[in-house]
């Protein structure tokens, strides 16, 4: 790649990229349009949908075995191919979003500007400033998030170029710039959140010379622990994408289809996030593990925690941060997060606890026979990272999540737009119905 090309902006290069997308799309649909994927049972109905191919996601696949690929890449692929910060070892998340909107790993100099063009949009209006800080501290940190990214949709430039009657092929345009607007601003939305409920003192500044985890970090407090700034970076780098069909991502999606801007499809994605068997596991797990710790005191015997898990199952709750609705192995999210802990934290007493329930809860999920994935997922181990550093606020634990899932969604709803998704509009049925469509066919 010559020089000049290297100093591609993202928007240039997608403008590129889009005719060929498109060509693809209707190539594919030509080709493949009328084929089937094989029979929809009644139980997928019942059943959460489970496996039932019915979205198209551009940024990433996931295997049941193998886990998340981006573009193709798995997570070990993207530590070592995508740009780090001077010094740092782990992947710029700036460097993650480049990728999952093109497709391509991207040059130190198109991170870095990504960088500066993401501190440069970061301050949000004042008006929702004063929404978060009226906002009481006992309401949920999630819900403080979705309301300040909901009144985003105040700016939105999608929504203006709209109501002014923009051509349908240029609908990516003002998409893409309220999506770098939403990645841009949520560091300042989330450290806002985290001092008012925590008080934690005054929001510094964005610096425009920093990347993106940097100014996270900063934001919330913990600027000058360069540990905790690469912690950031493989953390927004990790949860930023899982495919299509998880409730955050396909939630914002489907928002999205009604051409509800980028602000209000991804509010919609933050309310999903919230939910215990999704990404409220992370503060779940912590929740229970400090649980555990109150009731069994430090360094308990394997035969302690393993009754402590059952008395869990027992009381007919879930073991959080185990189980996957698609995922059949150790997610490799929770292998990158481990890697980082016996990395910087070996002999931390709450990672040793959280690897201890590794050893054991697969074992007793197998035995207890239900879940069809006893290992462990992404948010078995993000909190116990955190408090070692001293973020040891749970409930703010989902907000971090919420930061990076917005590039996975982002990145999609560029595309949809790009490519002329529609509405979405599955079929439904009621129990009557199904049961008199199958009544003389058995
Ligand atoms: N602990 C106890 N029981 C579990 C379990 C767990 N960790 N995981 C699954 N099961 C149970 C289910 O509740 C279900 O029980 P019922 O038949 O009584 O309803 C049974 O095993 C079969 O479930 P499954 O097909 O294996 O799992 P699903 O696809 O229905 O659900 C998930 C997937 C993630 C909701 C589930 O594994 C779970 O509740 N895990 C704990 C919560 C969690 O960690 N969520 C985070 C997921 C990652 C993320 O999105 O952030």
């Amino acid at each position: 790649m010559s020089s000049a090309a290297k100093q591609t902006s993202l928007k240039d290069r997608l403008a590129e990229l889009i005719p060929a997308a498109q060509s693809r799309v209707k190539e594919v649909r030509a080709e493949h349009g009328q084929k089937a994927f094989g029979p929809v049972l009644v139980d997928q109905l019942y059943g959460g949908m489970r496996g039932l191919p019915a979205l198209i996601w551009e940024g990433s696949v996931l295997d049941p075995e193998e886990g998340i690929r981006f573009r193709g890449k798995t997570i070990p692929d993207i530590q070592a191919e995508l740009p780090k910060a001077p010094g740092g070892d782990e992947p710029l998340p700036e460097g993650l979003f480049w990728l999952l909107v093109t497709g391509e790993i991207p040059t130190q100099d198109q991170v870095t500007a990504l960088s500066k063009d993401w501190a440069a949009r970061a301050e949000i209006p004042a008006f929702v400033e004063e929404i978060i800080d009226r906002c009481p501290p006992t309401l949920h940190p999630m819900s403080q998030f979705s309301l300040a990214v909901t009144a985003l949709n105040h700016d939105s430039a999608f929504a203006a170029a709209y109501a002014k009657g923009i051509n349908k092929k240029e609908y990516w345009g003002p998409v893409f710039e309220d999506s770098m607007d939403l990645i841009a601003k949520l560091p300042n939305i989330a450290g806002r959140i985290y001092r008012n409920v925590y008080g934690r003192g005054k929001l510094p500044a964005v610096d425009l010379n920093k990347d993106y985890s940097a100014n996270l970090a900063t934001l919330l407090g913990f600027g000058d622990n360069a540990t905790f700034v690469e912690l950031m970076r493989l953390y927004i780098t990790i949860h930023s994408d899982h495919e299509g069909g998880n409730v955050s991502a396909h939630t914002g999606k489907l928002v999205g289809s009604a051409l509800s801007d980028p602000f209000l499809a991804f509010a919609a994605s933050l309310n999903g996030l919230a939910g215990p068997l999704h990404g409220l596991a992370n503060q779940e797990v912590l929740v229970w593990l400090t649980k555990m710790q109150q009731s069994l005191g430090p360094d308990a015997e394997d035969d302690h925690v393993k009754e402590y898990v059952w008395s869990t199952l027992k009381a007919g709750q879930v073991v959080p941060g185990y189980g996957h609705a698609v995922l059949r192995k150790t997610d490799p999210r929770y292998v990158a997060q481990r890697a980082f802990a016996l990395k910087h934290l070996p002999d931390d007493k709450l990672f040793k606890l959280v690897a201890q329930v590794y050893k054991l809860v697969p074992d007793i999920l197998l035995a207890a026979g239900k879940a069809k994935n006893p290992w462990p997922n992404v948010d078995a181990h993000s909190g116990a990272l955190l408090t070692h550093y001293g973020l040891r606020e749970m409930q703010f634990y989902t907000v971090l999540f919420g930061v990076s899932r917005a590039f996975g969604v982002a990145a999609q709803l560029i595309w949809d737009r790009a490519l002329g998704a529609p509405l979405e509009r599955p079929k439904s049925y009621s129990t009557e119905a199904i049961a008199r469509m199958f009544k003389d066919r058995s």
